[in-house]
């Protein structure tokens, strides 16, 4: 089929819109709540118009380019001065019921109201109406998100992704007109809603309406104390996606980087979530192979994310049981580095404080669980978001891009193997976990390593390994995505889920598209093939590939935790869940 834009020929197919057809022949149309890896066309913004002429001849008409088809002989202009003039007036009515506090926003710099108000050349904002705004809800009751109302523009982005990507559906559309507000199921604040903190909605929020709670503040004044000594760990999914917001390629490992910028703050100790995720393979797959001797309860789900233990614990406390008690790595890491750590370093840790990056909203809640804390202290006491590690590396004027990597330097917790590179993303934990339980079982290392079943985007994928020679064999699921979580947990409670272990991400793509990851104006899941990419890359460039075959883990069983399981090891890596 043909039409033009401005002038100029253009060949498209059935069902496909005007704003399709213009993206790929290079006419640039500004928008504003559209997101096209979300399908998302809600048309609210109204910023993205065009005029049009129809081969019947009827026109000119304005219309919204998202949602309007493009037709056989339709002629498109998208630059008319008047079409301009009404772009402008969109944007500004927009921004009359914003709350322009721009230069303390945490989107500032980074916001596509900003983007699009300099695209269409505003040159002035008229009309300031403080009076709707103003009423809107802020609501801080959550330990991970930040609800600003007063800043929304109603682009509907945020319930698509927990309506029909996550299915929480914690996110409500209320009232209407100029009182539409996104709201939170049944009223509830936020903190004690249906929302698991899984910051997908973050992730597609355009302008500073939904953040992290920013946690900078406390890490300055940790660095800057005398008294304190700091240590850091940071996630497997932190190193393929923190370059991203200092223009570095997307999946570039930036793993020294970090520990070059950690140091050049001020940084004690810097450490690697990495370690602790072997530990997590060591303790979760001894767990699973006692449950399978001993008749325990199987199917068991993997318990390293935080947005499916919230999840699980607000729809399915009947599935509690199945859920491994091994703490997650980031819980390990605090764990031991206030007890393994610190008596080999001889650091009192009344004086320590461990500080997290994390890819993930949902892990500042985790660190604040009380299970998590130990004589009333907690064993992780700050998390920073990746995007808040970035914000603060900002701050104190360091640019990632320039730095030189250097190598951790720590003989206690600072080397891990590629099956923890490789928790990263979707599948890398069950893989992880294979990897150790068929060398327990068999005796012999999983031939070639890489175990492909588990790999790959599909929400839900499943395999078998074969263990003594088929006589044991074990069967495995993995599933992205809490409407996935949803539907493997349904499975289990029916009795009609055939697997051993199942590996839940909340976060599509697992941490790698975790909620606290840098965000792509435009792309729900930009980047995500890069960081996948990169993390298995990192897999193989390890020289050890096995948890088991970390000599760091064979000497903290041996120092300190005896073995797999122990009574101390359950002390301290293990936990308990809320019904
Ligand atoms: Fe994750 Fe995990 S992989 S949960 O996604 O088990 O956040 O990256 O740190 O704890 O190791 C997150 C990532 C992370 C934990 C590990
Ligand atoms: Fe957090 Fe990762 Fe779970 Fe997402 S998938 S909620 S980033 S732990």
């Amino acid at each position: 089929m043909i039409g033009s834009i401005n002038g100029k020929p253009v060949e498209f197919s059935e069902n496909e819109t005007i704003l399709q057809v213009a993206k790929r022949n290079g006419h640039f149309i500004p928008t504003l709540c559209e997101m096209a890896d979300l399908d998302h066309t809600p048309g609210t913004c109204r910023v993205c118009l065009v005029e049009i002429q129809r081969r019947n001849g009827s026109g000119p008409q304005v219309v919204t380019s998202c949602n309007t088809p493009m037709e056989e002989g339709m002629a498109v202009l998208t630059r008319t001065p008047a079409l301009r003039e009404q772009q402008r007036l969109q944007v500004e009515l927009l921004l009359a019921d914003h709350n322009q506090d721009c230069a303390v926003c945490i989107r500032h710099g980074n916001c596509e109201l900003q983007d699009v108000a300099q695209f269409v050349g505003l040159q002035q904002s008229r009309y300031h109406y403080p009076h709707f705004y103003e009423q809107r809800t802020r609501d801080d009751s959550s330990a991970a998100i930040v609800r600003d109302m007063s800043k929304c523009i109603r682009c509907l982005r945020c319930v698509k992704v927990c309506r029909e990507i996550q299915g929480t559906d914690a996110l409500v559309i209320t009232e209407k007109g100029l009182a539409t507000e996104i709201s939170i199921r049944d009223s509830l604040p936020l903190g004690s809603s249906d929302c698991v903190a899984c910051g997908q909605c973050i992730l597609v929020c355009p302008v500073g309406a939904l953040a992290e709670r920013d946690d900078t503040e406390t890490v300055i004044d940790y660095l800057y104390d005398p008294r304190i000594v700091t240590v850091f760990q940071f996630a497997p999914a932190i190193r393929v996606a923190l370059g991203e917001a200092f223009r570095m390629p997307p999946g570039e490992n930036v793993e020294g980087q970090i520990v070059t910028a950690l140091k050049h703050l001020g940084a004690d100790v810097v450490l690697d979530t990495n370690f602790t995720a072997d530990l997590v393979i060591m303790e979760e797959g001894t767990e699973l192979l006692h449950r399978i001797e001993k008749g325990g309860t199987l199917p068991m789900f993997t318990s390293c994310c935080p947005g499916w233990i919230n999840f699980a614990e607000k729809n399915f406390p009947e599935i509690l049981p199945h859920i491994s008690t091994t703490r997650s790595p980031q819980q390990c890491f605090g764990s031991m580095a206030k007890t393994y750590l610190a008596e080999g370093m001889g650091i009192d840790p009344k004086t320590m404080r461990v500080i997290s990056i994390m890819p993930c909203t949902a892990k500042k809640e985790e660190a604040k669980r009380p299970e998590f804390l130990n004589k009333g202290t907690p064993d992780v006491d700050v998390v920073l978001t990746t995007r808040e590690f970035a914000r603060l590396l900002e701050r104190e004027g360091v640019d990632l891009s320039t730095l030189e990597p250097s190598a951790y330097d720590n003989p206690w917790m600072g080397d891990y193997t590629g099956a923890a590179a490789i928790f990263g993303t979707t599948g890398g934990v069950m893989e992880a976990a294979l990897r150790t339980v068929h060398k327990v079982v068999t005796g012999d290392e999983l031939e070639g390593i890489e175990f492909q079943p588990v790999r790959g985007n599909e929400k839900v994928r499943e395999a078998k390994v074969d263990l003594q020679n088929g006589s044991h064999p074990v069967k495995v699921a993995v599933a992205h995505s809490l409407k996935a979580a949803r539907h493997m947990a349904e499975m289990v409670l029916a009795g009609e889920a055939p697997y051993h272990f199942i590996e839940i991400m909340a976060c599509p793509g697992g941490c790698m598209g975790g909620g606290g990851q840098p965000r792509s104006k435009k792309a729900y899941q930009a980047s995500w093939q890069e960081r996948q990419n990169a993390l298995y890359a990192i897999d193989r460039q390890r020289s050890v590939r096995q948890s088991h075959n970390n000599p760091l883990i064979e000497k903290i069983y041996d120092d300190f935790l005896e073995e797999p399981n122990s009574h101390k090891a359950h002390d301290l890596l293990h936990t308990t869940y809320r019904k």
